[in-house]
């Protein structure tokens, strides 16, 4: 049976859920996304999503047609028509059909598009063995030229460090900004522990994920030691655990760096404890998809 995606307004099957060629997200990459899961028949942290969507959508001046109450109806509707309760949800709002010039005031209405897959571990088996993760030369998008804090269509920054990291072997790429400092993974964001206390860096050269709020929660509840701040390479290299977090990702840890094991190379004992804690609070919270 096919999937079921919402677009503009219908449900249509996937082999008929098509955009036009001058549709300016395919054109341009002029539009914005998100990536949300559901565990176990609720929608994790939807209103947080949502709400980083519309923010996303209002920086690059895209007015979404809906309310936001309306964006989760729909939401939790695709999913019940797709009967799912583990899912990866995708909400895509473009500028819509356009010209083949730049300028959006040719695209009078926005494209709004969900679809919802049946979604499991991203990692498998590394989330016991640990990732290994290569620092890469494409720098991050800087934030006065396209800010990692939009949620854009516009992945290609991404994209470039992914294909670098498959290049040279990493199971993630980390950036690191203009400047040197760590800025985030391809699309996740990074946490570093050294004696006992966690780092990670401000949202100033990376987007602010959700599952990173989540964590700095979790870090909080715990009363571990917590500070956003600056961190350079050897921050990295020198740290007795690190690990990234993302909707994709969930909390995975990291223990190879450019060749250097960090801690004795396995996963470290507070970032299983954070990866517990996370887990709990996946299967405990959410809005339910069939009430
Ligand atoms: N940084 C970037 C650049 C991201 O794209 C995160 C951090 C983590 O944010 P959340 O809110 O998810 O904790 C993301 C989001 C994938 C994939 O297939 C991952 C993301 C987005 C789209 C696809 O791995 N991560």
């Amino acid at each position: 049976m096919e999937l079921l995606i919402y677009l503009d307004g219908k449900f249509v099957s996937e082999s008929e859920a098509k955009i036009s060629v001058f549709d300016h997200g395919f054109l341009y990459g002029d539009g914005v996304f998100e990536g949300i899961r559901a565990y176990d028949g609720k929608v994790f942290r939807l209103r947080e999503h949502i709400d980083r969507l519309y923010d996303s959508a209002k920086a690059i001046n895209l007015e979404i047609p809906l309310s936001k109450e309306e964006f989760e109806r729909i939401i939790i509707e695709t999913l019940r028509r797709n009967n799912l309760r583990d899912a990866y949800i995708r909400p895509i709002v473009s500028r819509g059909i356009g010209d083949l010039g730049l300028d959006p005031r040719k695209c009078k209405k926005p494209t709004v598009i969900v679809i919802t897959k049946p979604w499991g571990k991203l990692y498998g088996d590394l989330y016991s063995k640990g990732l290994k993760a290569i620092t890469v030369a494409i720098r991050r998008n800087s934030f006065d030229a396209l800010p990692p804090n939009i949620k854009s269509l516009n992945y290609l920054n991404n994209v470039l460090a992914k294909i670098e990291a498959n290049v040279k072997g990493g199971d993630e790429a980390i950036f690191l900004d203009r400047n040197g400092y760590i800025s985030e993974g391809s699309g996740d964001n990074i946490f570093v522990v050294k004696k006992s206390k966690i780092t990670t860096p401000p949202t100033i050269n990376n987007l602010r994920g959700i599952t990173r709020d989540v964590v700095i929660e979790i870090i909080n509840r715990l009363g571990i030691p917590f500070s956003e701040a600056n961190l350079g390479l050897y921050d990295l290299y020198t740290a007795d655990e690190v690990f990234v977090t993302g909707t994709a990702a969930e909390v995975a840890p990291i223990v190879e760096i450019d060749g250097r094991i960090i801690g004795d190379g396995k996963p470290g004992k507070i970032t299983k404890r954070i990866m517990e804690e996370f887990e709990k609070v996946t299967k405990t919270e959410g809005t339910p998809i069939y009430e």
